[in-house]
């Protein structure tokens, strides 16, 4: 198969090679794309050496599937390009995510719903899919009303220039400024642009994404987003309301079966997710499993996953996979 990776020079494109080259995605042809400023810079691939083309290049090589983590302007201008050329796109950006005639896919959660007439497929949101992944067993068996959401976010979701900008600041060193303040000793309640409603974009994402993913407006969700110095991977403290009761080890049960889940609730021995563990891994890791006394029919879980793997790169692989396994690529 003749893959595109449009963006391969980027923190999510450079995951996304990993991930291609880890899972043995059936890759014949490796097309590197990035924009006309880093046109024919080298990139590796299962040991060997790659030059990046444009995006137009890259239309004329024909590639089977595009997998784009460039930001939402290229994805907007392009997309449609490589889609009309045959060539299907799974998109990372933020571009189609909302536009109802595109899929929005979790393959674990909502896999099912591509067809041969997807020819761009949006990606979620990281924040987003490690808690619908998480969501989705639940749903089926106790059907969920509400959802409160908190998040501590790594500075990897924002990208190399805050990655850089927490090493200054450890180091001790000016540089440029990818947050408004300090991130090093900090925690900023403050995620992508703030809307007129007082939530920021990210916030808005997790909730629209969620009852677009879910195929479920009535689930209610509410979700206040935070970045915090770490660099492993996206935690989540969520509460969950039921429409039914539930038992909890019942519950622990369901989400040990779920696929792409793993359980991590010990407390007696101190085992709960935390960033550090879940870098460079693909699956959603939830613990601190626990009845909220406040209220009937609700839980409280402790949600982490690396926003670069699950929340990116290894979704969009995934769908690839699906695609491919579907035979509609
Ligand atoms: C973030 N959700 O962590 C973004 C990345 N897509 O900022």
């Amino acid at each position: 198969m003749k893959v595109a990776v449009v963006g391969a020079t980027g923190l999510v494109g450079s995951e996304i090679l990993t991930v291609l080259a880890e899972r043995n995605f059936p890759v014949t042809e490796l097309i590197p794309v990035a924009s006309e400023r880093s046109k024919g810079k080298e990139i590796e691939f299962k040991g060997k050496k790659f030059k990046t083309v444009t995006p137009d290049e890259a239309i004329a090589m024909q590639p089977d599937v595009a997998l784009f983590s460039a930001g939402g302007s290229v994805s907007t201008e392009y997309a449609p390009l490589f889609a009309s050329a045959g060539i299907t796109v799974v998109d990372n950006s933020s571009a189609w995510r909302m536009d109802p005639s595109k899929k929005l896919i979790v393959p674990e959660v909502n896999g099912d719903v591509l067809t041969s007439q997807d020819k761009i497929i949006a990606n979620p949101n990281c924040s987003t899919i490690q808690m619908v992944v998480v969501l989705k067993p639940l749903h089926e068996k106790y059907k969920i009303k509400r959802v409160v959401v908190s998040t501590y976010q790594s500075v990897t979701g924002t990208g190399v220039k805050a990655v850089q900008q927490l090493k200054d600041e450890r180091a001790g060193v000016e540089g440029e400024k990818a947050y408004p303040y300090q991130i090093d000793l900090n925690v900023i309640p403050h995620i992508d642009v703030f809307q007129e409603n007082g939530y920021t974009k990210e916030e808005m994402k997790m909730i629209q994404e969620t009852n677009k993913i879910m195929q479920d407006d009535a689930i209610k969700v509410t979700a206040t987003t935070v970045r915090i110095p770490v660099m492993g991977g996206h935690s989540e403290s969520v509460n969950i309301e039921f429409e039914n009761d539930f038992d909890v080890q019942e519950l622990r049960q369901a989400l040990a079966a779920q696929e792409g889940v793993i359980v991590v609730d010990d407390p007696s021995n101190l085992a709960y997710p935390m960033p550090k563990d879940a870098h460079g891994k693909d699956e959603v890791f939830v613990g601190r499993i626990r009845r909220d006394e406040s209220q009937a029919n609700t839980v409280n879980l402790w949600i982490v996953a690396d926003n670069l793997r699950k929340g990116a790169a290894t979704n969009a692989v995934q769908v690839a996979e699906l695609l491919n396994k579907k035979g509609l690529i």
